[in-house]
């Protein structure tokens, strides 16, 4: 009879023994859905269940009944591959769903029977954690790096809450963040980047531990990882701790202990593991990584943990009393505390506790859009970035858990905040609503996802151009359903002389692609206001804003239609007197005012012409066919777009029939008239353009 036979029914288990059932039955759930599903990641499940095990049942607070309590302690599973981790545990833990309108449901996070159906259409144990999907996940993970830089911004979140809201007596705040990679975490540069900047920070309450296993796809890391990452985690600043053996629960503990203990930087903890462990066969070989262990090898591999061989998804009834004992019977006292400390505190600072329920349920304070300027007509206008900036200064001063920064751009794309308070986040003094990220726009964009995980508002911000470089996070802030915002300057050719190396080309057609990403590119100083207002009431869907770098006029609304159109993502800004349009021009950001130009010299030559603003396509898909025709009437078909990017997806707008005046290659290096002689954005190339297609064109004249 095997030990868990055999223990279950003969005497009580020491908790020795119910630790070892319980890594146990982490290891063979995982093996088992892997095999199940004849797909996925067996060997570091193996590897790590005594450290996921001791950090869940001895050390993390949380309340498994709640998943979303405030100042619960967080996870984040940065190489997202070893996914079955995260299912076994929080169904071992019997976590319970919550929705996303964040009340609690009953049902279990992930069920035995979801780990059965291990990646299958459906399931709540997904390929890789999912954010959003399944309660319990605090970050989505899988592009590796991503977690440990995430989880970076939810440190500078955490440390920024408690210095706000914590008052004698009151810890309201106080919670710990850990995240586990691999090797491929620690080679991606956004890891890098990300950890150079924890360090810097000093952020104590970040902790992030390294499954040391030398195994990567391709085999030993000895053919591409050699370097001293020890000597790397110093170098950064960090708190450096070792645990030889990944099997030893006792010094896993105590490495855990000594992080908490640590003040002034974050703790980096190098575990040395064997991939696969327990398998006879595939132990430490890059076989063990991502495939099936087979039958038989799971037989072999069962038999050495003393687990029934032939059992599937086992759950001893020991295992799941043990962690209900552990850390269900630690998390609920700790949330029963806290909930009873927060009602006191809501009884002292009533104000202080409705921002943070305000914040939790995504919601904006009273009073959040007062005081917007209303920007008046102006011929000279003001850029982009500069309407930008007084607007983010009036919004972050009514909604005091707004807060970001830039990529050390912050002067170029004027997103510093500047009123008298605004303050900068700093080592030791993580008041400050300024955050100044350094050359890491990856590393920004990450940490803007784990500040918008922590429910702040947070915006980061850097050229267009470089929107690239942080691209990949920004994929995982849709995919997240998270309300951040990238503030985006210099949005085309606006700075001339710098040439095609800072000239956005393909940015807004590769962003536009984006399933659940609102692209916003204002055409004046009001479209910039309104722009904003439409992005601050988003909860789930993350926005770009694409702003100009060079004024833009502002246009007279008492002419054109008014700036709320913005609001509906597409709007007719000027129409022909009386009667329908002959002729449609369609334009974003700087090039309206271009079009109005071209509008107006069109309808002084008795053409009936209609301008159309269309900052933003997502949001103008989203309303109704009805109203969408009421812009873009089809039987109009003479229409001409103007866009200084990558002419890429226009066709939908302007049909077979209409033109696009846009980029087909990158741009140069000359002072912004001569551009846009060179590619055609000026009004007369629209007029002529427009005549064209209506038949009126000058034919035998060249252009
Ligand atoms: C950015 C990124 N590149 C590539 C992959 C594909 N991938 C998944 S796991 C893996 C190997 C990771 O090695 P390591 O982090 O050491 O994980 P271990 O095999 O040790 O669990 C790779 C290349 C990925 N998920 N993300
Ligand atoms: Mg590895």
């Amino acid at each position: 009879m095997s030990a868990i036979a055999s223990a279950a029914v003969d005497s009580p288990m020491t908790n020795a023994q119910l630790d070892q059932l319980s890594i146990n039955c982490i290891r063979t759930l995982s093996i088992d859905a892997v095999q199940q599903a004849n797909s996925g990641h067996p060997g570091t499940p193996m590897a790590l269940a005594p450290l996921v095990y001791t950090l869940w049942n001895r050390v993390m607070r949380f309340d498994p009944k709640d998943p979303i309590w405030p100042n619960r302690d967080r996870f984040v599973l940065s190489n997202g591959h070893a996914s079955m981790l995260l299912w076994s545990v929080l169904h071992l833990t019997d976590t319970r769903a919550v929705n996303a309108a964040y009340e609690r449901l009953g049902q279990p996070a992930v069920s035995l029977d979801d780990i059965r159906h291990f990646r299958q259409l459906g399931s709540k144990a997904p390929g890789h954690p999912e954010y959003h999907w399944v309660s319990g996940v605090e970050a989505t993970t899988g592009p590796l790096g991503q977690g440990i830089a995430t989880s970076v911004g939810m440190a500078i979140a955490e440390a920024w809450l408690a210095n706000r809201y914590n008052r004698p007596n009151f810890a309201i705040f106080g919670y710990d963040i850990y995240a586990v990679c691999g090797d491929g975490c620690m080679m991606e540069g956004v890891g890098s980047e990300a950890a150079s900047l924890a360090g810097h920070l000093g952020l104590d309450n970040l902790c992030w531990i390294y499954d040391n296993n030398h195994i990567t796809i391709e085999g030993n890391t000895r053919i591409t990882f050699t370097e001293d990452i020890a000597a790397r985690f110093l170098g950064y600043g960090w708190n450096v701790l070792r645990v030889g053996d990944a099997n030893d629960i006792d010094r896993i503990e105590q490495a855990l202990d000594i992080f908490r203990k640590t003040k002034g930087r974050p703790t980096f903890i190098i575990l040395d593991s064997h991939i696969g462990y327990g398998s006879p066969h595939k132990q430490d070989t890059a076989a063990a990584h991502g495939e099936p262990l087979g039958e038989e090898e799971i037989r072999l591999t069962k038999r050495d943990y003393g687990w029934p061989e032939d059992a599937k998804f086992l759950v001893p009834d020991a295992v799941r009393e043990h962690f209900a004992a552990g850390i269900g019977t630690r998390g609920a006292q700790a949330r029963s505390r806290w909930t009873e400390l927060f009602t006191a505190y809501r009884s002292k600072y009533p104000e202080l506790a409705t921002e943070i329920d305000l914040m939790q349920r995504r919601e904006l304070p009273a009073g959040w859009d007062s005081g917007l300027p209303v920007f008046p007509a102006d011929p000279k206008g003001i850029a982009g970035r500069d309407a930008s900036g007084k607007v983010l200064n009036v919004l972050a001063q009514n909604i005091p858990w707004l807060m970001g920064g830039s990529a050390d751009l912050g002067s170029s794309n004027k997103t510093t905040l500047t009123f008298e308070g605004a303050g900068d986040f700093e080592p030791g003094s993580p008041g400050g609503r300024n955050l100044h990220f350094g050359i890491r726009e990856h590393a920004m964009a990450a940490a803007v996802n784990g500040l918008a995980l922590s429910k702040l508002r947070a915006f980061g911000a850097t050229f267009f151009i470089f929107s690239d470089y942080a691209r990949p996070a920004i994929r995982l802030s849709a995919l997240m359903e998270l309300p951040t915002i990238f503030v985006f300057t210099h949005d085309a050719m606006g700075d001339g002389e710098d040439g095609p190396t800072h000239q956005p080309v393909e940015q807004l057609a590769s962003f536009r692609a984006e399933p659940g990403l609102v692209v916003l590119r204002p055409g004046d100083a009001n479209e910039v206001v309104e722009a904003y207002r439409y992005i601050m009431q988003l909860r789930h869907e993350p926005a770009v804003l694409a702003l100009s770098r060079q004024p833009l006029p502002t246009l007279d609304r008492s002419r054109y239609a008014p700036a709320s159109g913005v609001a509906r993502g597409a709007y007719v800004l000027g129409d022909a007197p009386g009667g329908k349009p002959e002729v449609i021009l369609i334009a974003s950001g700087s090039e309206v005012s271009l079009c109005v130009k071209a509008h107006e010299e069109l309808l002084a030559e008795g053409i009936r012409s209609r301008v159309v603003s269309i900052p933003s396509w997502d949001i103008f898909e989203h309303q109704t066919q009805e109203y969408q025709d009421s812009v873009l009437p089809p039987d109009v078909t003479a229409r001409v777009a103007v866009e200084q990017a990558s002419t890429f997806g226009w066709e939908r707008y302007v049909g077979r029939s209409g033109r696009v005046i846009g980029m087909k290659t990158f741009g140069a290096s000359a002072p912004l008239k001569e551009l846009q002689r060179k590619f055609g954005f000026e009004p007369e190339r629209v007029t002529e353009i427009a005549k064209e297609l209506l038949g009126k064109g000058n034919m035998g004249k060249k252009s």
